[in-house]
């Protein structure tokens, strides 16, 4: 039985790279609406000076952390090392959250909420696309991308998640750590859809909670086509494993249930 306690001691993962503009603001505030929280700060040695930033936070505030990274190597490595250096010091759960202000840090208490409260969960998804969500100052064609992407990903893997790219999540941390025990090699958004199937195929208690998405206002987006193109692979790769894997599950069954009509009728 998965033990969903209270979280005592929860980290704010923040993965930087050239956020020199929107991140002493986001920590401000997730400083204001999460005052137990630690927060850390996952910095790819960005070149605006991101990383020096968020040491003269920390050096101010003892509850700010940061890491330093060589190079960029994009969001999932990121995330693994924030939360390896997170399990390492004995967090209960791990948030993770963008620096750009697109997640709203006045949020946070309710997802953290919803990973505790009644059934409670393993992973809390701050959801745009459930009933509740909304996006905000988004063109389009960026609605069409994330929607587009999101039905893509729900019926090739048939995931009932609504937003399995959704980059504003709580993980209660032993189960996470045996979700990226094996090689997670996703490097863009798609790292988000890969720990949604895992946590899903483990049977982990998955919970969508509705957010506000604010475009970000400051810095640029880090999003590419290569970042687009790797999702679409690795989503069709793993729809097509999910399948084979069923299919090898189906006629399994179907041998033992025509192997046990035999039995019978000898
Ligand atoms: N450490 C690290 N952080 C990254 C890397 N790439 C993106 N990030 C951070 O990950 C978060 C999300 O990146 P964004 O550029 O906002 O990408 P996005 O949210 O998918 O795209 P937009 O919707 O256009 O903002 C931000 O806090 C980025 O600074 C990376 O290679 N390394
Ligand atoms: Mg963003």
């Amino acid at each position: 039985m998965t033990s969903r306690g209270p979280l005592r001691h929860v980290c704010v993962c923040i993965p930087t790279y050239q956020e020199r503009d929107s991140l002493p603001e986001v920590l401000r505030r997730v400083r204001a609406s999460v005052p137990h929280a630690q927060v850390l700060v996952i910095d790819d040695a960005s070149p605006d000076g991101t990383g020096e930033l968020a040491e003269q936070a920390a050096a101010r505030d003892p509850h700010v952390h940061v890491l330093h990274r060589p190079g960029k190597e994009g969001l999932g490595p990121a995330y693994l090392a924030g939360f390896a250096w997170a399990a390492r010091r004995g967090f209960d759960a791990v948030v993770e959250m963008d620096a750009d202000g697109s997640h709203q840090p006045e949020e946070l208490p309710s997802l953290l909420a919803a990973a505790e409260q009644g059934e409670g969960a393993d992973v809390v998804i701050g959801s745009r696309w459930v009933p509740g969500g909304s996006v905000h100052r988004w063109p389009w064609h960026r609605r069409v991308l994330s929607v587009g992407a999101n039905t893509y990903t729900r019926l090739a893997l048939g995931l009932s998640v609504h937003d399995a790219t959704a980059g504003f999540r709580v993980y209660r941390l032993p189960q996470l750590t045996e979700l990226v025990a094996g090689t997670v090699a996703s490097q863009g958004y798609c790292f988000q859809v890969d720990l949604t199937r895992r946590a899903v195929d483990a049977g982990l208690r998955v919970v969508e909670v509705p957010i506000a998405f604010v475009e970000r206002v400051e810095g640029t987006s880090k999003m590419t086509g290569s970042i687009v193109r790797e999702a679409v692979v690795r989503v069709g790769v793993w729809a097509l494993e999910r399948r084979t894997r069923q299919l090898g599950e189906h006629l399994a069954a179907r041998g033992r249930s025509r192997w046990h009509h035999l039995e019978e009728a000898t």
